[in-house]
């Protein structure tokens, strides 16, 4: 899918510092839209915290850090002449590859000059009387843009839990969020790693390659499929570009815009017989990656539907875990794929080298953290380093880090203190011309990521165009709408299991962040909800 032709708009009047578009972030979302900015001629600029672009794969440097999306499928498809160029090597790239791939476009498409690196947003206020935003960042900018674009992430804050004694630890620490750009090498250091979701999962194997002795503080199992992951077969690759943008469309048709190849069973498990189900159990487990959750139609739907799965999936965990003590506490008890599943290599393999510790906090949790380590389960672990594998404030955390103001200087903050509330998790009522990327209420985080961005992305271009050639200069969601927007979120979720256990996708993670499910189920269905909306002249909006 190529682009639109883009009508060039008059260059923007005014001093160095007002802006058409103002972006905040550098990540896939920050640099998209900042080329089809371009693309209609007009004046942009993004804002980012990092010294340099890859927003998530900037940051996510930790060992093992890999997209649990595969490759062919995890790249922009906007400009078919890179999706062809482009190699991937392995089936799920590593992070260095994905940040490889992100250097790559903005060098291509000569983004940096645009580009304001190691500067953080730290407010955005709407002037009414102007109808621009002036934004501010922490090096001292002052700049104002008619629209502000939000390419801000859905797991770009992390969650570092206030943990008693934190700051007496002698040793260092890590966030996998936030790794060093230096290699670190734990070889012969007793580790401690807290938390088990999908980046422990992927980093515990290859730190327990470097260290003496590794003590895992696991508070909650989860579910992992096996990644199954190897070099790129070119015969493969070659048969995907040969008919790429055919593969994308069918791609755009499953629920999480990846995976046409080995979609959803349309079968329903009670209709299969037990050989059946492990038949389509094993052959998914053995394909690899997160097509296990597809096995069959009501998984995600019917209780009593995902409890056989879980019980096949804890089974594999029996037969690869030696120590039945140490496989029962791995095998997760709640609904499965309610918290996203995790795809490893190696990783409940992992638990029978004997110098790899399983610790069950469930009763009580981190207790404190001491000079010399990690209290928990009423006992000290003495460790040279801590890795926080503790996840993110996923999708409105770094929103709500920014001092956002729209109308009548209402905040973001308060607007949303009962939890997050948009119109197609585009914009937000009060808070005109602010787009956000992926923002909540869209089916983002349980999407191939890139394909729901280049969506957004050419929705909040076509939507400037469409602004400039009626004239217009505001676009904002009307309160109703978005009234009805969060129901309808809210209605589809409790269709489905999505909501029965605490996930980041329902902010539980993070202490005292209300619980609202988050993220929209179902891609296709909300495409043609946002086509609609602007065949109907932006149905739900009002444009001033
Ligand atoms: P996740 O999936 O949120 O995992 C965080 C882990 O940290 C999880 O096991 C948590 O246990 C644990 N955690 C969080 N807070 C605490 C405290 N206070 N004490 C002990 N343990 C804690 O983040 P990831 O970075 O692994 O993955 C995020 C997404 O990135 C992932 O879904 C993929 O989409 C890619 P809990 O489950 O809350 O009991």
């Amino acid at each position: 899918m190529n682009a639109p032709t883009e009508r060039p708009a008059p260059a923007a009047a005014g001093s160095a510092n007002e802006f058409d578009v103002v972006i905040v972030g550098a990540g896939f979302a920050g640099m998209y839209m900042l080329h089809r900015a371009r693309g209609q001629g007009l004046r942009a600029v993004v804002f980012e915290a990092g010294d340099g672009v890859g927003g998530t794969w900037y940051w996510n440097r930790y060992p093992g850090a890999r997209c649990d999306v595969e490759s062919m499928e995890y790249s922009y498809q906007f400009d078919d002449t890179l999706q062809q160029q482009w190699h991937w090597s392995e089936r799920f790239a590593p992070q260095p590859e994905i940040l490889k791939y992100a250097n790559h476009v903005a060098d291509r498409y000569d983004l940096r000059r645009d580009i304001r690196f190691s500067t953080r947003v730290t407010a955005a206020h709407f002037d009414e009387a102007g109808a621009r935003w002036n934004v501010t960042t922490d090096r001292g900018d002052q700049v104002s843009g008619r629209f502000v674009v939000m390419a801000t992430g859905c797991l770009s804050s992390t969650n570092k839990p206030a943990f008693p004694g934190l700051e007496t630890f002698t040793g260092p620490t890590y966030h996998t969020g936030e790794w060093p750009h230096e290699p670190v090498d734990f070889s012969g250091k007793r580790v401690a790693v807290i938390g088990t979701g999908s980046s422990a999962i992927q980093s515990i194997p290859i730190i327990a390659k470097q260290a003496s002795e590794l003590w895992v503080f696991q508070r909650t199992a989860n579910y992992s499929v096996p990644a199954r992951n190897a070099p790129l077969d070119p015969g493969y690759e070659a048969r995907i570009k040969a008919e790429y943008q055919a593969f994308r469309a069918r791609n755009s048709q499953m629920m999480g815009a990846f995976g046409s190849a080995f979609p959803r069973s349309e079968v329903s498990i009670f209709s299969a017989s037990d050989e059946e189900r492990d038949r389509a159990f094993a052959e998914r487990w053995n394909r690899g990656g997160l097509g296990f959750q597809g096995a069959f139609a009501d998984l995600m739907i019917n209780p009593n539907a995902n409890e056989i799965a879980a019980d096949w999936v804890r089974e594999r965990i029996r037969e690869i875990v030696k120590d039945p003590a140490t496989a029962e506490l791995l095998c997760p008890t709640q609904v499965l794929g309610c918290k996203r599943m995790c795809v490893d290599t190696g990783y409940f393999e992992t638990f029978n080298q004997p110098h790899v510790h399983l610790i069950d906090i469930r009763p009580g949790g981190i207790e404190a953290i001491t000079p010399r380590g990690v209290k928990a389960a009423g006992r000290e672990f003495e460790v040279d380093a801590i890795v926080f594998a503790t996840g993110f404030d996923a999708m409105t955390g770094t929103l709500l880090r920014i001092d956002v103001r729209g109308r009548d200087g209402v905040s973001l903050r308060d607007a949303w203190a009962a939890g997050p509330r948009t119109y197609l998790g585009l914009n937000v009522a009060g808070f005109p011309n602010l787009f956000t990327v992926s923002g909540p209420g869209s089916p983002s985080v349980l999407t191939n990521m890139i394909v729901s961005i280049e969506q957004h992305v050419n929705w909040i271009a076509g939507c400037m165009a469409w602004l400039r050639a009626q004239g217009r200069r505001t676009i904002e969601a009307t309160p109703q709408a978005q009234e009805a927007w969060v129901g309808h979120v809210n209605a589809v979720a409790d269709t489905t299991l999505y909501p029965h256990c605490n996930s980041w996708y329902l902010g539980a993670n993070v202490p005292g962040k209300t619980r609202v499910f988050m993220p929209l189920i179902g891609f296709p269905d909300y495409v043609k909800r946002c086509d609609e909306v602007v065949a109907r002249g932006y149905e739900g909006f009002a444009v001033a």
